[in-house]
């Protein structure tokens, strides 16, 4: 179903007359209100009162995760703070992480993009929704519950985790719809076969996968185990969460709500704007965000965009499933780890080399295991196994603490893990998705 047809089949001439006088009050609300934006559009000899087309988006300038790192927490904050009403934090970044502050009105774009990702997926005031994405200050469980709540379904909060009472629920309340990454999607299968539940049997029959890379093999898999269509979403914290774009019936790219979100693809060498079918950097700006709105954000994710029309009737600019990331970010059990956090937290603790290689397997439950090999210092390298069990563990709590992610050490002998003259390789990812 098509949640909001007047926004989401809109001829292309209104809608580019709909984005100008956003993105044209955008930059003047920037402009006046965030130093950061004025000091970057200064720098580049730009006004607010330059912009006369979508096009002159391209005179903006960027906005990068290190930039967010750097006014953390509140210094892009566009509105006073009594506005606020909701705040988000991304998981996994070097330094201080991504935050995302809503207004009401923030929080009503996200439930009407919300909305229509999950009527897209065929979500009705029918629908008994199982919505196992983590609540808290990750963006996923608040995500698809606005928008469930908005459809008017019933919501089922379950958070992640505690396989055993999700498939009790599940069975229970009859949920016909489920929402979650699609790496927990297939451990719940796995562990609903080993109890002799047949998911294909209960009225679950569709659900919305997303927060991590997944392929068409796990969609088949989603889809053969449970007896439902499975759908893609995608979103980031930095924009709004989940609610960015999403796949509809004819499951050919995601639909970008782009009335609320600008994409651009760009070359990420040189930052030039690509046209449509070309693979670059994926690029947003927030053009109705009040809190935290954000200017030509660079996702680091890679895609193409794809303008001709969807036979399911939306208007809407696509982008290709994702074909990865510009940098090293890997996403375990849906959480954002950089290997260069896990060193940064290895050079804080006594008796470890800043030697590491992080080996990511999808174990035979089908989550993600990780096993971080770190080399111990010389002289701690001791007989005493219980001096070592006392290093590992201490590691793997400070690794949990950090990451939100528990990885298993193993601590390996000085000169253990190879060397390499060029790029060190720190990561041996041998998940096939
Ligand atoms: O993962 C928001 C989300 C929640 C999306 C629930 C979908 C469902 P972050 O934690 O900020 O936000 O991580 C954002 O995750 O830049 C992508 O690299 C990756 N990602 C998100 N959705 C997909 C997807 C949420 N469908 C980062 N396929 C993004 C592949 C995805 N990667």
């Amino acid at each position: 179903m098509i949640f909001n047809p007047e926004y989401e089949c809109m001829g292309s001439e209104a809608r580019k007359k709909f984005q100008l006088a956003n993105l044209k009050n955008l930059v003047e609300t920037l402009y006046a209100k965030v130093p950061f934006y004025r000091k970057k559009m200064d720098e580049r000899g730009i006004l607010p009162r330059d912009i006369h087309s979508i096009k002159d988006i391209e005179k903006l300038p960027f906005t990068t995760k290190d930039d967010l790192r750097e006014n953390y927490p509140h210094g892009l904050r566009a509105c006073p703070q009594d506005r606020i009403v909701e705040v988000h934090i991304s998981s996994g970044t070097t330094g201080k992480p991504v935050v995302d502050e809503y207004t009401i009105k923030d929080i009503n774009i996200w439930r009407e993009s919300m909305s229509r990702t999950m009527a897209a997926a065929g979500c009705t005031r029918d629908d008994i929704v199982q919505n196992c994405y983590g609540y808290g200050l990750f963006t996923g469980g608040p995500g698809a519950h606005y928008g469930a709540l908005n459809i008017g379904a019933e919501v089922l909060p379950m958070s992640s985790g505690n396989t055993a009472r999700q498939l009790m629920v599940m069975q229970d309340f009859g949920s016909t719809m489920l929402t979650c990454t699609p790496s927990y999607a297939l451990y719940m299968a796995e562990e609903a076969a080993d109890a002799g539940i047949d998911l294909r049997k209960l009225p679950i029959c569709k659900g919305c996968f997303g927060a991590e890379p997944w392929s068409e093999n796990m969609r088949k898999e989603i889809e053969a185990r449970y007896g439902m269509k499975a759908y893609d979403i995608y979103g980031l914290t930095e924009i709004i969460g989940p609610g960015v774009s999403f796949e509809c019936e004819a499951q050919d790219g995601l639909h970008i709500n782009e009335d609320l979100f600008y994409p651009e693809v760009i070359d990420p060498e040189t930052g030039k704007t690509l046209g449509d079918g070309e693979k670059g950097e994926l690029v947003f700006t927030t053009l109705t965000k009040e809190g935290t709105p954000i200017l030509r954000y660079r996702t680091r994710d890679i895609t193409f965009l794809m303008s001709e029309p969807c036979s399911c009737g939306r208007t809407t600019v696509r982008m290709h499933r994702l074909f990865g990331r510009t940098d090293d970010m890997l996403i375990i059990r849906g959480v954002n780890v950089f290997p260069s956090q896990i060193e940064q937290a290895l050079i804080e603790i006594e008796g470890t080399e800043p030697q590491y290689l992080i080996v990511v397997n999808r174990g035979e439950s089908r989550l993600d295991e990780v096993e971080l090999q770190v080399e111990v210092k010389k002289e701690f390298f001791s007989d005493e196994t219980r001096d070592l069990e006392g290093l590992r563990n201490r590691i793997e709590n400070v690794m949990k603490s950090k990451l939100q992610v528990s990885l298993k050490v193993k601590l390996v002998e000085p000169k253990t893990i190879e060397r390499s003259i060029g790029k060190a390789k720190r990561v041996v990812d041998n998940r096939k998705i």
